[in-house]
């Protein structure tokens, strides 16, 4: 398992849901602090010069772990379920070009918020756009290796897969062995069951997974039972990123910090095969 953290370009909206912003500065710290990579948080594959990217990386050696998406939704409007066919056009060329640059980095583009909500629309059609687009995106995806991650989100930001239980289902109808899920455990305290055995039970369709704990603070500063989770993905065999996504509070510093010294140790135990 790796440890990653959620960083933007420094002209990213104030909304962008990210610890850190300045991608070169972001990369550095995050390596001073013990995580083994950094998500982009983009909503263009231009914001980033992938020969300086890729330079800044190996000096600190760091990985790309993912690139997400939720900026192609909040500041570019884009999304999925779009019933105008111009505007679903100019998604599939964002995220085209957000693939080919995951190509050299991370091999895993995020589709959070930017799925599109439901509104009045009538549900089968919305659900048969996003059917349409996630396959024509994995069928690109697919001959360059790189996996597209389906983030349920919790009610009260998007009316379309809020479970994980309603993201499996999609991803059945979907259909395409390079679609997998993302949870995030702080939309899973919402909307799921319960988090360790809700994940043990997907874990077949597990791509990726966002921590926060159930204030969206860092891990360890609210009430989410880190170490019941950790328990069930360590039974389930689960060995892929998990991400710090979190509210920059107190400040950025402070909560990367807070993230990665209560994170790092459980998850050198988890590497370690000792018990947790
Ligand atoms: C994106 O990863 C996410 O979790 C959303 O809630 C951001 O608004
Ligand atoms: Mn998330």
């Amino acid at each position: 398992m790796k440890l990653s953290v959620a960083i933007a370009d420094s002209r990213a909206l104030p909304s962008a849901f990210v610890v850190w912003r300045g991608i070169e500065e972001s990369i550095q710290k995050a390596a001073g602090l013990g995580y083994d990579g950094v998500e982009l948080a983009l909503k263009q594959a231009e914001e980033v010069d992938p020969d300086r990217l890729a330079a800044c990386l190996q000096r600190a050696g760091l990985e790309v772990s993912c690139i997400s998406t939720g900026q192609v939704y909040a500041a570019l409007g884009l999304m999925f379920t779009d019933p105008d066919t111009e505007r679903r056009r100019r998604v599939c060329g964002v995220f085209e070009a957000l693939i080919d640059l995951a190509e050299s980095f991370g091999r895993i583009v995020n589709i959070g918020r930017v799925r599109g909500q439901i509104g009045d629309a009538p549900r089968d059609r919305a659900e048969g756009l996003f059917l349409d687009m996630a396959r024509r995106l994995c069928d690109y995806a697919g001959p360059k290796n790189v996996t597209l991650v389906l983030e349920p989100v919790n009610r009260y930001e998007i009316d379309f897969v809020n479970s994980v239980a309603q993201g499996a289902d999609l991803l059945h109808k979907v259909n395409r062995p390079n679609l997998k899920l993302m949870p995030d455990v702080f939309h899973m305290n919402i909307e799921d069951r319960t988090l360790g055995g809700e994940l043990a039970r997907h874990i077949e369709q597990i791509g990726y997974i966002h921590l926060a704990d159930s204030n969206r603070r860092a891990p360890g500063q609210g009430h989410t039972d880190f170490q019941d989770i950790f328990n069930h993905l360590k039974r389930s065999g689960y060995d892929g990123w998990v991400s710090v996504e979190i509210l920059p509070e107190p400040d950025p510093d402070r909560a990367a910090a807070e993230a990665a010294a209560f994170l790092r140790p459980m998850i050198d135990q988890y590497n370690a095969n000792k018990p947790i």
